[in-house]
């Protein structure tokens, strides 16, 4: 902000600057019909629904906009203990990997699916940074379906974007790492001979959006940090933005800073699905799970798929080319006509617009400045449409309205730049509060903008909201880019770290909302269909106990018999079929998380009494006005007691288990 001469921000801005040593911004950047633009009436419902990434805390949040009101936490790459995600035994083979099971990831991009290179509404895709995996979320139930990890791969960064009828989700590796059939135990020196860049190619099922990890293209070892498909005329391209052409291995800051310029590296994914036809690529044995959420049993399964196609880029000459761009590109991002590929070097000084058509001319006429690593580097000036002046200090992302105009963020100027795209000159600059990382219009990175809304994700916010100890909050900010000038309407703080987001009209999912699992199409091995099948199971030290649970009670809701060494698995299946009457099921002592039962669904909580007592449980959701008096005990004796297995059902009597079943052992 200090530097505004610098940028030539407008007169209001300077003056804004002027009267306030530290910039306050609200009071003069917000008009005053704002909050009348951000009310959402009580009972009316918000415009826009909005999934920001959750960073470090590896779930995707879901606002409501205008409004900035949090509507829901959906965990993806994380434990919930408020659903039991990651912890009940369905979903915990989600979250496994080759690595063993991971209850953690660092969460940055989200992206919609697409037909048509519009937004369908179907799914939303997520990536995991840190041990590379890309996730699919169903929008009819928001929730986590699929989970496919990432071999020959390391900081999932450049990811998961997808192309536009979502053939494919693609992933570039931040980290080069030597590949999965290499001897990854070399000096770490060797970067240059040993060290590649991958990139993945997620093949999607066009009617369940089953993904399959298609194939990969070895590139060279530089970090690959974002990328965009190309759309309508560029369909069949891939661009991916990359720092590090200098193959640095150690203090990147300065190792890593030193070229003026590094690239967007193009791929013609069609000319490589034309060589992965021919038989080109080479097969790369190594281990990568593929968990699976299955609606019908209500069940992960997690596999461990043992080989990879890959395609040498560096063999196949005609599948990459590198288009240089200055300087470490962060943000690589396409307009909604596909004709210009925008880079943005989080150390340049300008924001450089590759043109497609110049890009295919000069590959055809073999306009290159040398070769990279065995990939042809296309000369700037060929490739280049132009370049935006003095934008500001660190561009990081751009996205676009639909109506000729682009906004990128600035994270050391703190601010969001508006420019045309044809004649690259600045409209329009706002500042943000503070350094933002980046900023997202409502469909702004497909073929069809919505364009009403821009939101900027803020990684400082200090002196903005109430204070919360040593950790403040980090920030959305919504503007109103429906007129001229851009308009601040609304600071909302959000959960974890915001990096992408992506948001799109409520009418597209609102009527589409599954509302209960019918319980007659429940294919789980353990389900309970009616109360009067509800029973406890011994096999061996194994106790399964079938439950139903209905306003306001368990069935069984007394059971005796356990002894300390069993493993008990409560199967509860939520009976109820109606909208939004989950129930809770939780165990004094156990030790991973709360149940919560969707109707019509069953979820299983494995339990390992540790001593012998008297064990209450009880529903953790308040479902009905007699939800405390939904409970119930189980007695546990001392291992090697003689109390017989006994549970009570509704009208209250005592059963006598004669479902004992021997040990195999
Ligand atoms: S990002 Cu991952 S460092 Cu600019 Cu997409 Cu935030
Ligand atoms: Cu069921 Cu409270």
């Amino acid at each position: 902000m200090k530097s505004s001469k610098l940028f030539g921000i407008s007169a209001f801005a300077v003056l804004a600057t002027i009267i306030s040593c530290k910039p306050k911004g609200t009071e003069t950047a917000v008009s005053g019909d704002a909050a009348e633009k951000v009310y959402v009436a009580p009972g009316k419902y918000d415009e826009i629904y909005n999934f920001v990434s959750g960073g470090f805390n590896g779930q995707m949040n879901v606002y409501g906009l205008p409004s900035g009101r949090l509507l829901k936490v959906v965990p993806i790459f994380s434990v919930n203990p408020e659903n039991g995600y990651g912890f009940n035994e369905e979903t915990k083979p989600m979250l496994e990997t080759s690595h063993g099971f991971i209850p953690w990831d660092d969460q940055h991009h989200l992206e919609l699916s697409q037909t048509n290179g519009e937004q369908d509404g179907r799914w939303i895709f997520a990536n995991a940074n840190n041990t590379p995996r890309v996730a699919r979320v169903n929008l009819k139930t928001f929730r986590t379906e699929e989970i496919i990890e990432l071999p020959n791969s390391a900081g999932n960064h450049s990811s998961p974007f997808i192309t536009e009828n979502t053939e494919y989700v693609v992933a570039g590796t931040r980290f080069a790492v030597p590949t999965d059939d290499m001897n990854g135990d070399v000096p770490i020196n060797s970067f240059k001979q040993n060290f590649k860049g991958v990139i993945s190619f997620i093949g999607v099922n066009k009617d369940s959006g089953d993904m399959d990890l298609r194939f990969q293209i070895e590139a060279p070892g530089v970090n690959f940090d974002l990328s965009h498909a190309g759309k309508g005329k560029s369909h069949g391209w891939f661009f991916f933005s990359c720092y590090n052409s200098e193959q640095a291995n150690s203090l990147l800051e300065v190792n890593a800073s030193q070229n003026d310029k590094d690239f967007i590296m193009a791929v013609n994914w069609k000319k490589a699905e034309e060589y992965l036809k021919a038989g080109k690529g080479r097969k790369v044995k190594t281990q990568y799970a593929h968990n699976k959420f299955d609606e019908s049993t209500q069940t992960a399964t997690s596999k461990m798929e043992q080989e990879v196609t890959v395609l040498s880029a560096k063999e196949l000459k005609d599948i990459c080319y590198f288009m240089p761009t200055p300087k470490s590109p962060h943000g690589c991002d396409v307009d909604p006509t596909g004709e210009y590929i925008v880079g943005s070097g989080k150390l340049a000084a300008l924001i450089p617009v590759h043109s497609f058509t110049k890009m295919l001319k000069a590959i055809k006429n073999k306009e290159f400045a040398g070769e990279y690593d065995g990939i042809p580097i296309l000369k700037y000036e060929s490739t280049l449409y132009g370049e935006v002046q003095k934008p500001g200090l660190g561009p990081l992302h751009t996205e676009f309205d639909g109506k000729g105009n682009a906004y990128t963020s600035f994270f050391v100027s703190s601010e969001v730049v508006k420019w045309d795209i044809k004649s690259l000159k600045v409209l329009d600059r706002q500042p943000t509060f503070y350094s933002v990382g980046h900023l997202m219009v409502v469909g702004g990175d497909t073929k069809k903008p919505f364009g009403k809304y821009l939101v900027a994700y803020n990684k400082i916010t200090k002196d903005r909201f109430l204070p919360t100890g040593p950790e403040l909050t980090q920030s959305a900010q919504l503007f109103d880019i429906s007129g001229d000038k851009m308009k601040l309407l609304l600071d909302f703080p959000t959960f974890g770290e915001p990096h992408y987001a992506q948001a799109m009209p409520a009418s597209l999912i609102k009527d589409k909302q599954l509302k209960f699992y019918k319980i007659a199409d429940n294919k789980h091995p353990y389900a309970t269909k009616g109360e009067a099948e509800s029973k406890v199971v011994r096999q061996g030290n194994k106790v399964h106990v079938y439950m139903t649970s209905i306003r306001s009670h368990f069935a069984p809701d007394n059971i005796e018999g356990i002894k300390v060494g069993d493993e008990v698995y409560f199967h509860v299946t939520n009976l109820e079929q109606d909208w939004d009457v989950p129930h809770g099921f939780a165990i004094k002592g156990n030790q991973n998380a709360e149940l919560l039962i969707m109707p019509g669904e069953t979820c299983t909580l494995k339990w390992i009494p540790k001593k012998a007592g008297m064990f209450p449980m009880y529903c953790t959701d308040f479902c009905s006005a007699l939800h405390q008096e939904m409970q119930g005990y189980v007695r546990v004796s001392p291992a090697g007691s003689s109390t017989p297995l006994t549970y009570s059902n509704k009208k209250g009597q005592f059963l006598l288990s004669f479902f004992f079943i021997k040990s195999k052992n």
